[in-house]
């Protein structure tokens, strides 16, 4: 039954010439990441419909013209006339700013989006906008354009061709909306397959059921081109992709309930490793810098677990509660909150800061995770958990001695350091830079070739420690990474602060070669493990060292992959010299400095944390003490130059 719309449903606002003007304030920048954002307001929408049980089915197409087209099997866009705005529904909802009306349904705990909000951004922000309405066995079609005025010379965006039109009869239902976002307003409008598989796949694990289908059609092999996910099992069968490659030790512990019309859901899964993975969303968006929902689940856990060691008699009347760093050794957990208006909050907005969540996350965790606990068919789970986490603060109380004892004799800060670092001379960390070498020989040219003033050296000696299989306690008896940590001044862990930071960048310098790129995903996996904010601030960067020096003449040229190598062949004609870095310490400082170092002509590599999922799975696979999983990957991955799932941003 189409729904009448009455003005107050449908807020009318100013144009969408104004989202064209200023594109970061709606979709956060116009570089690769607001590029992809286009397609994630479309499929919210398509999520939308799922959620409120009229859609099972959502397809997103890449295809060969730039474009991305997204499916849903749902009612379909209303097709009825708006009576003020005399314009079909469909055209408001992709004309009108803000023209998302609420979802009424009143069994719905909270709107997991406005429908249609984001669809006039992106017919804003799109060369044009086909959509497709199925509904009432009827195909509507409407088509928009955002063309150049001749006679104004101003782009006039996402304007209507002609009026929705009936095109044809038909049995199908949803909606279908293709777009192909405008290249004079993102940097890039290559979309990148690997991201939006991910991204779907995640979508899939969030939306248990739905059948979610990613089709490239610009890639060759048929047998990539199209990827199909669904998870009846949803948040159980996340944790099993997360935990792909490592031992687990119970069952996933799953529950979900809404209270004051937010939407708890949780599930848990302990394996016998030492890291702690919690992976959180509020309504399907991922929180990596955590937040309210984050910080009420970690209490409620801290709090149901001692409450429950005691009942079972295992933390006597005179022991102290176990830290909330014990219990989550070991622990994946995914944690998502349905929030009515979520704030957003922190560097890139990956923080829920709605203060009434906290509360609701402790009260329905621990009173979930109690009922768990207490079920006498969970008794031998239960007790595994508590007795690892009994150990675990055995080996932090027998660490904080070593801490002591160290700090005493005054080993942990000074003596690594002193034969290790060449700190800088400036103290604003926010210019500083850090560089963490690989071997002494680079590690010397840097020191010489470096600008002392913001630019400090650290030289790593060989293959530090591999951190994925070791506790905190041997991370920090190991010289290496004990120098890492203090020359970085925020310290490890729980004691982890970010305000210590002592350089805006750290960037690691290690080899283009298997030792070189191993040593950089053991920095990186440790950062990642113990230091996640470091990442996650956007503090973590890969420099590039050249691969090629060309001379021809006086006339040198650095070349920084095979591509670029070729291009210069071709402008430099014949008799050149042509060299082959094997590693950092074939550079004179001279040249480290020009080709890697100089802020002016360096390329570094950012390192972020596009997808949480496929990092946590590779930090395992690569790291983890499975050595069939870690042959496959490095023969899958070979290329350890690509250094992908850390979104590159070119010369920074
Ligand atoms: C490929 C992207 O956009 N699917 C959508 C619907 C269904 C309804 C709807 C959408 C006007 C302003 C309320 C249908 N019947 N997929 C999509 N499916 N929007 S977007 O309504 C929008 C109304 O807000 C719908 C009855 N109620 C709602």
């Amino acid at each position: 039954m189409a729904q009448t719309y009455s003005a107050t449903d449908i807020t009318v606002l100013e144009g969408l010439d104004a989202v064209r003007m200023r594109p970061g304030m709606y979709i956060g920048s116009t570089g690769s990441r607001g590029l992809h954002h286009l397609i994630w307001e479309i499929v919210d929408n398509a999520i939308d419909e799922a959620s409120n049980g009229y859609a099972s089915e959502i397809t997103v197409t890449l295809k060969r013209d730039g474009s991305c087209e997204v499916t849903d099997n749902g009612r379909g866009i209303p097709v009825d006339i708006h009576p003020q705005l005399g314009v079909s529904a469909v055209e408001v909802v992709y004309t009108q700013l803000h023209a998302g009306g609420k979802f009424s349904d009143k069994n719905y705990a909270y709107s997991g989006g406005l429908h249609g909000v984001g669809a006039s951004v992106v017919n804003a922000l799109s060369e044009w906008v086909v959509v497709d309405v199925y509904r009432d066995y009827s195909h509507y079609q409407q088509r928009f354009e955002s063309v150049l005025d001749k006679k104004t010379g101003k782009i006039v965006s996402g304007r209507p061709v002609a009026p929705l039109e009936k095109v044809g009869n038909t049995r199908r239902r949803g909606t279908q909306v293709c777009f192909k976002p405008d290249p004079r307003v993102f940097e890039t409008v290559d979309f990148n397959s690997d991201t939006v598989r991910r991204r779907v796949r995640e979508l899939a694990y969030l939306n248990k059921g739905v059948r979610f289908v990613f089709t490239d059609e610009r890639i060759k092999n048929p047998a990539e081109r199209v990827k199909e996910y669904c998870y009846e099992g949803g948040l159980s069968d996340f944790l099993a992709y997360l935990n792909g490659d490592k031992t687990v030790i119970t069952d996933p512990i799953v529950f979900e309930k809404v209270q004051d019309g937010t939407l708890v859901r949780v599930a848990i899964q302990y394996t016998d490793s030492y890291a702690e993975s919690i992976y959180s969303f509020v309504n399907n968006v991922p929180t990596a810098e955590g937040g309210t929902h984050e910080t009420g689940f970690k209490a409620a856990l801290t709090k149901a677990f001692n409450d429950y060691a005691r009942r079972a008699g295992i933390l006597k009347e005179k022991d102290n509660n176990l830290a909330g760093d014990d219990f989550r050794e070991g622990m994946t957990a995914v944690v998502f909150a349905g929030v009515k208006n979520p704030q957003f909050e922190g560097q890139t907005k990956g923080r829920l800061g709605n203060t009434e969540v906290r509360p609701i996350f402790e009260s329905v965790c621990y009173e979930q995770l109690s009922i768990y606990l207490d079920d006498l068919k969970n008794q031998d789970f239960a007790l595994r958990i508590i007795e690892k986490a009994a150990k675990a603060a055995k080996v932090r109380e027998a660490m904080r001695k070593a801490r002591e004892t160290a700090r005493a004799k005054n080993q942990l800060d000074a003596a690594p350091l002193v034969g290790k670092l060449s700190s800088c001379t400036s103290r604003n960390a926010a210019q500083n830079e850090l560089f963490i070498v690989e071997g002494d020989s680079a590690g010397g040219s840097a020191k010489q070739g470096r600008d002392r003033r913001f630019q400090a050296i650290l030289p790593l000696r060989g293959k530090p420690l591999n951190v994925e299989k070791k506790r905190l306690d041997q991370v920090l008896l190991n010289e290496e990474f004990r120098s890492v940590i203090t020359a970085l001044g925020t310290g490890i862990g729980e004691d982890f602060d970010l305000s210590h930071l002592k350089y805006n960048k750290v960037i690691i310098l290690s080899d283009a070669d298997q030792d070189g790129a191993h040593i950089r995903a053991i920095l990186l996996t440790f950062f990642y493990r113990y230091m996640k904010e470091l990442i996650t601030d956007g503090h973590v960067y890969i420099g590039m060292p050249p691969l090629y020096r060309v001379a021809k003449g006086g006339e040198v040229t650095y070349c920084y992959d095979d591509k670029a190598l070729e291009k210069t062949l071709r402008t430099v004609g014949r008799n050149y010299t042509l060299q082959r870095y094997k590693g950092l310490g074939e550079m004179n400082p001279e040249q480290l400095w020009e080709t890697t170092m100089n802020p002016d002509g360096r390329k570094l590599v950012q390192v972020t944390i596009e997808d949480m999922a496929e990092v946590e799975r590779r930090v395992t696979i690569l790291m983890g003490d499975k050595v069939e999983p870690r042959r496959n990957y490095i023969s899958e991955y070979a290329d350890f130059n690509k250094v992908d799932n850390f979104q590159p941003v070119g010369e920074v």
